[in-house]
């Protein structure tokens, strides 16, 4: 096996003997076979024409391959088959691309490459989400196949380096898709405080991005005495209208995705995985897992398309929940978390924000996002957030936040200095206020007073970075440690052209933004 597309890859060059993150050859070598496959299936496409059978099957052999989404090797099987018999319906000519040669290419093609194929397995994801809602971007779909055909092309550093800034703008798509799919469906998120403390009696732990599956799980559980806890990047689902109107939608437990082996272990409740993120199952709670959609892990139960979430319904009220309300805290002690600062509520009053940098009350935005992770590097993240001046605002999204976001940092002009802007996809929703900002003090982005302290882990962080840049966003500091996937001369383009750095000490980085 060959894997380098996430932060924890070992010895920070490549997962060779098994994965980091609990994946075995076997499976990464399916998964591999898997977007040869799709290669395949893209060649196909662009010989003969797409449908929404191959826009589907394309989005989700991506996104099953992102890191933490599937470890079971038998619906890889059942996937690579699914895809070859959709290719040879196409075009039986079109071949299989054989991953070992993108892994055994020159670094900076393979670079260039990994950047493309990673970023469009994080933009599946997304895309797959908005699919579910009803909502398509065919600019989107035309572009995972002439990306696929990219990665498996004899294309050169001059013509692939245009394809990974058009990976950043085509997802900046994706996530407006997403967005609108979200917000219509569901309404425009309102600043919501959510506790944290479990009521006693059953309930449900639900994790991962997809609202839709959340709102069949609310549906599901009215009336039956069942208390639902987000987990992870669900808690920004509180501050939709059309799911908060759910009494028995509580709270939010626990922390983010690589706690889990520790906060699942004594509870007494299922935990319902709807995209990834998902650890090796430990055996002290491998009874409670279930999983749906693209997650799946051996030996797990997993809900079908029906949604049927009765076999989690029944879990919850077998283990009944806890005898009395237990009182829990995030990190750092903090008894709830504020979520619902989407663009929605942030630009709704911009021009208090407008008057408050005008006054000099605000000096500076951060953007403190992304993913959290293992690392004990990244209480780099609460530090820098916990040191940041007290008229600064910290905007913050994804699972990252889960470090400092039970913090209390005071208000600035009636406005929290900490705002959730919601998931990793809702970097939408930063950039959308970055660019109202930057309109409202007729300046570019990069003149503003701000400055992005970016977290990664998985695949989507790599496609929002991207974005970033293909924005023409620079200065921005990345941690907790660079990504193996990019070589030297990529790193090179980066630093020269967008002044791309890895994140030092929060105290010297706050100077240097602050200069
Ligand atoms: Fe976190 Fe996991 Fe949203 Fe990622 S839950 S690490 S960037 O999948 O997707 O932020
Ligand atoms: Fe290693 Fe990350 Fe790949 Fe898992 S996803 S095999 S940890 S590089």
């Amino acid at each position: 096996m060959f894997c380098f597309q996430c932060e924890q890859t070992a010895k920070g060059t490549g997962c060779e003997v098994s994965g980091v993150c609990g994946k075995t050859p076997p499976v990464s070598n399916l998964q591999d076979e898997l977007i040869g496959a799709t290669i395949g299936l893209a060649r196909a496409v662009s010989n003969t024409k797409e449908t929404e059978a191959t826009d589907a099957c394309v989005e989700k052999a991506l996104f099953t391959t992102v890191t933490n989404v599937s470890f079971d090797d038998e619906s890889l099987k059942a996937m690579i088959a699914c895809v070859e018999k959709m290719k040879t319906d196409l075009d039986p000519s079109a071949e299989n691309y054989d991953m070992k040669k993108l892994w055994e290419e020159n670094e900076d093609i393979r670079s260039l490459k990994t950047l493309i194929l990673l970023g469009i397995k994080g933009m599946a994801s997304y895309a797959h989400h908005a699919d579910i809602l009803g909502y398509k971007d065919p600019k989107v779909n035309a572009f995972f196949y002439k990306a696929l055909v990219a990665v498996g092309s004899d294309m050169g550093m001059d013509e692939l380096l245009p394809i990974v800034l058009e990976t950043g703008t085509v997802n900046l798509a994706c996530m407006a898709l997403l967005d609108k799919a979200n917000t219509e469906t569901y309404g425009t998120p309102v600043p919501t405080e959510v506790p944290l403390t479990i009521e006693k009696g059953p309930f449900i732990i639900i994790t991962g991005h997809d609202l839709h599956d959340l709102k069949l799980l609310l549906e599901q559980t009215e009336g039956k005495g069942i208390n639902i806890y987000t987990h992870g990047e669900m808690l920004p689902t509180h501050a939709y209208p059309e799911l908060k109107k759910y009494p028995q939608l509580k709270g939010n437990f626990g922390t983010a995705w690589q706690n889990q082996q520790k906060e699942f272990a004594n509870v007494p409740a299922p935990v319902l995985f709807t995209t990834n993120c998902i650890m090796p199952v430990k055996e002290t709670y491998s009874d409670r897992i279930f999983t749906t959609d693209v997650v799946q892990y051996p030996g797990m139960i997993h809900i079908g398309k029906d949604k049927d979430f009765t076999p989690v319904i029944e879990k919850s009220l077998a283990l009944g929940g806890y005898a009395e309300d237990r009182e829990m805290t995030g990190i750092n002690g903090g008894k709830t978390l504020l979520t619902g600062f989407g663009h929605g509520t942030v630009l709704g009053v911009a021009d208090k924000v407008v008057a408050a940098v005008k006054a000099g009350d605000i000096k500076h935005f951060f953007l403190v996002g992304g993913c959290d992770g293992a690392k004990t590097g990244r209480n780099y993240y609460t530090e820098f957030v916990q040191k940041a001046p007290e008229d600064s605002i910290i905007l913050t999204l994804a699972c990252g936040k889960f470090r400092f976001n039970d913090l209390d940092l005071g208000t600035i002009g009636g406005l929290p200095r900490l705002m959730d802007m919601g998931q990793c996809n809702d970097a939408f929703s930063a950039i959308q206020v970055a660019v109202a900002l930057a309109g409202a003090f007729e300046c570019d982005v990069n003149d503003l007073p701000l400055s992005m302290v970016l977290s990664w882990y998985e695949q989507k962080a790599v496609v929002i970075l991207l974005t970033l840049l293909s924005l023409g966003i620079k200065n921005i500091l990345l941690g907790p440690t660079l990504p193996a996937f990019i070589s030297p001369n990529v790193l090179k383009v980066l630093v020269d052209n967008y002044n791309i750095g890895p994140i030092s000490t929060p105290e010297a980085d706050l100077a240097k933004l602050l200069a």
